[in-house]
């Protein structure tokens, strides 16, 4: 099949779960065509399958917000008719779905039937999407797409509460490959934490609803009982605010603050224990990266993370905000070596159940389906 993405080519769950579908389509056998305005981070383009379209919004004094939306679906009708393109993946409802239908509309006007599907990734719909600005937009996005994805039952859950939509929503999980053959780097740890410290990690684009300050907070719980280390991982607006916090507790030489990297899963090789106290969070796909290198997790129970993080098995969940209750989990996690062993066995383990084998071909079967439809 010939396969348009489009998505944000940023460090965000949303763009890395579409550029690496992308890539595992690619390696099936599909080509891909990745839409967007930049390269996405996670995007090689080794591949004669995979091909990369930059949409450019050309600078004009005239008017006060670019039209990136007219931009994006002039380039889809454009690549469409230029390379036979089948069918249009979004990520991300906003704005990529209005633009996408937009594209539609002038293909249907050329005799072109072009099938959307649009993934459903969650701040599109439980924060952003659900703004009142942007919510009819939305809703008219959802239901004039040709079938509708998301990533946990939670967050179709929300959808059907938020907007009015009777669209059939297909949940299909984020899905992670196999990180078996990251080396574990024992020199890396060294330069950051002694032996007898457990390494505590957190990745995420540091907004609010990721509630950062707790993270501190659990990690000064953590490291009064326990040496320990916390690795913070990404960058955005509530960095600064964690720095001072760090400070303030004292506890600012415990803490590395890497900014974004490109070393995420060396990281979370070595790392003991990842902690994501979100206020929402539809799916917590940086949950399942931990997991997939063997690392157990401490969340809060928000959106779709009962569907990743297992009670008692490959974590602990607690309620936004329930820093106290947060500690607790941990240590229970951290403080002996064979609870500690049994937790990153687990957490290996569940992973599997999101592996790429799994997960990509229900995305093919929607394809397939709206081939035929
Ligand atoms: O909040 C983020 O981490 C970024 C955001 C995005 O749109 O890229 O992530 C959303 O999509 C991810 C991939 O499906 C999910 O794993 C995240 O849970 C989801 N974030 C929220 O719902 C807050």
């Amino acid at each position: 099949m010939k396969i348009a993405i489009v998505c944000y080519p940023t460090f965000g769950g949303s763009g890395v779960v579409a550029t690496e579908l992308g890539l595992e389509l690619a390696q099936r056998g599909h080509e891909v065509h990745f839409i967007t305005y930049r390269q996405p981070v996670r995007l090689a383009l080794l591949n004669p399958n995979i091909f990369y379209h930059e949409v450019n919004v050309p600078e004009y004094p005239l008017f006060h917000y670019q039209p990136y939306e007219l931009a994006l679906s002039s380039k889809l009708v454009d690549m469409v008719k230029l390379y036979g393109i089948e069918i249009l993946h979004v990520h991300y409802a906003i704005p990529h779905a209005f633009a996408g239908y937009m594209a539609k509309q002038m293909l249907k006007e050329q005799g072109i039937d072009l099938p959307m599907v649009t993934t459903l990734h969650g701040t599109d719909i439980t924060l952003v999407g659900n703004h009142p600005f942007y919510k009819t937009a939305v809703s008219f996005s959802i239901n004039n797409s040709d079938f509708v994805t998301s990533v946990s039952e939670d967050l179709k859950k929300s959808t059907y509460e938020l907007f009015d939509t009777k669209k059939d929503i297909a949940v299909i999980p984020n899905f992670i490959e196999d990180k078996s053959d990251v080396i574990e780097h024992k020199c890396r740890r060294n330069l950051f934490a002694n032996e007898n410290e457990r390494v505590v990690t957190h990745i995420s684009n540091f907004r609010k609803v990721k509630r950062i300050q707790d993270i501190i907070k659990i990690f000064f719980g953590i490291q009064k009982q326990i040496p320990a280390k916390l690795m913070m991982i990404g960058d955005g607006p509530e960095k600064a605010d964690a720095e001072r916090l760090a400070q303030e507790l004292g506890i600012f030489d415990k803490i590395i603050f890497f900014g974004n990297s490109h070393e995420v899963d060396s990281i979370l090789k070595y790392s003991d224990l990842f902690l994501l106290p979100s206020e929402t969070e539809s799916f917590g796909l940086a949950a399942l990266e931990a997991m997939a290198c063997s690392v157990p997790v401490i969340s809060s129970n928000a959106g779709g993370l009962p569907e990743v993080n297992v009670q008692g098995i490959t974590g602990y969940l607690s309620d936004i905000g329930d820093v106290e209750d947060m500690v607790t989990n941990a240590i229970k996690i951290l403080q002996n070596n064979e609870t500690l062993k049994e937790f990153k066995s687990n957490a290996l383990k569940h992973s599997k159940e999101f592996s790429v084998d799994k997960i990509v071909p229900m995305y093919e079967e929607i394809y397939f389906k709206a081939l035929n439809k």
